[in-house]
């Protein structure tokens, strides 16, 4: 098993021929526009998990798009939202960051509905902005007959500035060859910043974890899914099987009770479904441990906050 997800151990970063376009593109939005998916689509590969359910990601993740004219990095972020907790204050926090670090910004909104008070708030951020900024009306495919007025409500929101609107369904991939245009046209000229056949520097173990609390937001309800934070206790190789111990923390005795279920088959429906989906990342056969411990308020305890990998980003 490679520790990032080569397609081969031999990738070197070759020197780009004239003309080749390269940098970072962010993905920004309120939770729950389909960032995240729109990353996956984009290259064709599952590296961020997505759910209905708002506050998804809580990392920020890159995903590595090279055609033969540019490389395009792609820098998925946490939905910006209003803060509650330490854990809510540090993903907040490198969203923002992400924002001033990348080449090209692209905005995210979720097309379906009309404009709200999130996105006038991340118009706020992007005021200070020197970036190209691309405006996404993600979720096209589920505009409703009376569209015209939605749409009004995004041209209202960017009056101010000259942004190139483009719209594409992230589920369906419809529009997506127009977006990458778009976005391979906005680049400058650059390196190969990684190798060609790289498609994301995360690496394998955070997504094994991601992949289980994927699972779990499928799977349980109401508070339950923001309190759970996955770590890989233990990954063992052999020729035939990895075999992986994880553990799930939760905040609370109640909702160990939630994730374990009746007679644990709520623990098996996640160690099942996240099982699988581990299998096609390894691309093998895997064997998957989990066990839940209670961390009392850890979204709250920066010295667990970090020992479960989330930390202020510079
Ligand atoms: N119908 C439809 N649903 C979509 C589309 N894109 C994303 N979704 C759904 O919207 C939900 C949220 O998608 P995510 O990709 O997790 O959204 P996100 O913006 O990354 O959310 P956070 O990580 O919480 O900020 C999921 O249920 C997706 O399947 C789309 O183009 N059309
Ligand atoms: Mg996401």
């Amino acid at each position: 098993m490679n520790d990032n997800l080569h397609l081969s151990n031999l990738s070197t970063i070759p020197t780009a021929p004239e003309g080749f376009k390269s940098g970072f593109v962010g993905i920004i939005g309120r939770p729950n526009v389909g960032k995240s998916t729109l990353m996956n689509q984009l290259i064709g590969q599952k590296i961020a998990i997505t759910s209905p359910i708002s506050q998804t990601t809580r990392n920020r993740l890159r995903g590595i798009l090279t055609t033969e004219k540019a490389q395009i990095i792609f820098v998925d972020t946490p939905g910006i939202h209003k803060p509650h907790h330490t854990l809510g204050k540090i993903i907040v926090k490198n969203a923002k960051t992400a924002i001033n670090s990348v080449d090209i910004i692209l905005l995210v909104v979720d097309s379906s509905v009309k404009s709200g008070g999130g996105d006038r708030y991340i118009m706020d951020l992007l005021k200070t902005v020197n970036q190209p900024v691309i405006l996404g009306l993600n979720k096209q495919d589920q505009q409703p007959e009376n569209y015209q007025a939605i749409d009004e409500s995004y041209t209202h929101l960017i009056q101010d500035h000259s942004w190139p609107v483009i719209k594409f369904s992230a589920l369906t991939g419809d529009g997506l060859q127009t977006l990458q245009k778009t976005l391979i046209q906005q680049l400058d000229p650059g390196p190969y910043y990684y190798p060609p056949d790289l498609i994301t520097d995360q690496p394998e173990r955070f997504i094994m974890g991601e992949l289980i609390r994927e699972q779990i937001l499928q799977l349980t309800r109401q508070e339950v899914p923001h309190s759970v934070a996955v770590t890989i206790e233990k990954v063992e190789e052999t020729p035939k099987i990895t075999k992986i111990f994880a553990a799930i923390n939760v905040e609370r005795n109640s909702q160990k009770g939630i994730i374990i279920g009746q007679k644990g088959t709520m623990l098996k429906a996640i160690g099942t479904a996240a099982r699988e989906q581990i299998q096609k990342l390894v691309a093998g056969d895997v064997y998957l441990k989990l066990f839940v411990k209670v961390e009392s308020q850890w979204r709250q305890s920066n010295l667990r906050l970090a020992e479960f990998g989330y930390r202020v980003e510079e």
